[in-house]
């Protein structure tokens, strides 16, 4: 047995997101503009809402706000998804949601992988969208055996890589020296690579079939495709990236906006066309491949069931009044449908509390604590809260929305992306070529809400 103590998964998933974007502000010096931009419309929030600020410190938000991003990957195999679970396990990160992006025409199915406890999210926030391209809805068999063949021969991760995921596995966690070494060398599985696999020949074929396939399978590795800061103002954001010299795509995804934001509202500038060499290619003479972007999200509210239900609902009366996924001509009418329809979504916080649409966490308020042993034992929490002993923060909703990942995929791929696929989502043989079930988001937010409840009801004597 060794002495040195292991480092905290958290404490390595920071390390791994700070290099991670570090590594892409270098690749894509857009994504750093837009980096600087957050920031600045962040702070203008911050110093303007003094409500916003307090909820954030109360929440403990506000110095993870800086560390907040997510990003994105697409891999090919089952081979290579189980492998990908095991390295985010040596940072604590765990396969979180199953989504089915093929009913929007995108032939992957994914999850989330991100930390589980409030606290450990607190250290880090980071998440990774982690798609893995379904080969089977290829409908050209003799193409779908081929990128079969192609990405068989691939080897995504380095063998350093490999031998401290195994070594963290024996040891159940790794040493400082270990964890620097694994950053790194988990680093060069995200890493942009110029140089293709495969002949323009092949490229083209695969491209021709569905641009996705031809950056999954084309390629050396899953290369970040976006890394995504959050913002306390995405209509700013979206309003100012253009006098940066950053074009948004039309929409904002997810729910309209509000007093009292819910679940994930996201926007992304279109991907860049980029120089890579195909492998009959040599010196000077260079193709191209659009893939890597930038996106922002406002996060907001985790919902219940009972809210995410209204959600979806309101959300398909949006799209099923404007006759489908909104374009840049119809921006303006489907945010005004929208608005209309989200009409129905209480924007009070008291209100989703009693109608059990969201999450929160309870915190007594000093009134409250000089009460504290007090209260008569059959108190309720809502008594409390209408008493004004209690007060309440929502839980921030740390997933994705799979309307919104379709449109953020679909604004990256162009026209010829929206081919329909009518297979039925496939969750067991995700789970199968993950190695594991994924965990139920809803448990997640229950779990933390509960556990606050109590707290907050020991603090009060209840
Ligand atoms: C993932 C797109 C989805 C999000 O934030 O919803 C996504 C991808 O393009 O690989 O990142
Ligand atoms: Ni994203």
């Amino acid at each position: 047995m060794s002495n040195t103590p292991f480092v905290s998964p958290s404490q390595i998933r920071a390390q791994f997101s700070a290099a991670m974007s570090a590594m892409y502000k270098n690749e894509v010096p857009l994504y750093g503009e837009l980096m600087d931009l957050v920031s600045d419309v962040n702070q203008h929030c911050l110093d303007n809402d003094a409500a916003l600020h307090q909820h954030l410190a109360n929440t403990q938000e506000l110095a993870r706000l800086d560390e907040e991003r997510h990003g994105a990957i697409r891999v090919g195999t089952a081979n290579e998804l189980h492998t990908i679970r095991r390295l985010f396990a040596v940072m604590g990160m765990f396969p979180v949601g199953y989504y089915d992006l093929a009913p929007a025409g995108v032939p992957v199915h994914s999850t989330a992988f991100r930390a589980l406890h409030e606290d450990e999210l607190k250290q880090s926030p980071f998440r990774v969208f982690t798609s893995l391209l379904r080969l089977e809805l290829i409908d050209n068999e003799a193409l779908r055996d081929e990128a079969a063949a192609i990405l068989a021969r691939r080897r995504i991760f380095t063998d350093g890589a490999l031998a401290l995921i195994e070594k963290h596995e024996q040891q159940g966690g790794l040493d400082a020296a270990d964890a620097e070494q694994f950053v790194q060398e988990a680093l060069e599985t995200f890493r942009w690579h110029t140089d293709a696999t495969v002949t323009s020949a092949q490229y083209d074929a695969l491209h021709d079939q569905h641009r996705l396939i031809a950056d999954v399978v084309a390629f050396k590795g899953p290369h970040i495709n976006h890394l995504t800061p959050r913002t306390l103002d995405i209509d700013a954001v979206q309003e100012q990236m253009p006098a940066r010299g950053i074009s948004p795509k039309a929409v904002i995804e997810g729910p309209p906006t509000r007093k009292h934001p819910i679940l994930l509202r996201q926007t992304s500038f279109k991907a860049l066309n980029e120089s890579v060499r195909f492998t009959d290619q040599d010196g000077a003479d260079l193709g191209s491949h659009t893939a890597r972007f930038g996106e922002i999200e406002q996060r907001g509210a985790a919902l219940t069931a009972k809210g995410r239900d209204l959600y979806d609902q309101l959300l398909a009366a949006t799209r099923d009044e404007m006759g489908g996924a909104p374009t840049e001509s119809n921006a303006q009418r489907y945010y005004q449908t929208l608005e209309k329809h989200f009409s129905a979504f209480p924007d009070d916080l008291t209100e989703l509390f009693k109608d059990e649409l969201a999450y929160f966490i309870f915190t007594p308020t000093a009134q409250g604590m000089a009460k504290a042993g007090q209260f008569p034992a059959n108190t309720t929490i809502t008594q409390l809260i209408e008493q004004g002993d209690v007060s309440i923060d929502a839980i921030v909703y740390e997933d994705f929305l799979p309307v919104s990942a379709a449109g953020i995929f679909q604004s990256n791929l162009g026209d010829n992306g929206a081919a329909e696929y009518t297979q039925l989502s496939n969750q067991d043989l995700f789970e199968r070529d993950l190695g594991q079930t994924v965990i139920d988001e809803q448990a997640l937010y229950q779990e933390q809400s509960e556990r606050s409840l109590a707290s907050c009801l020991t603090q009060l004597g209840l």
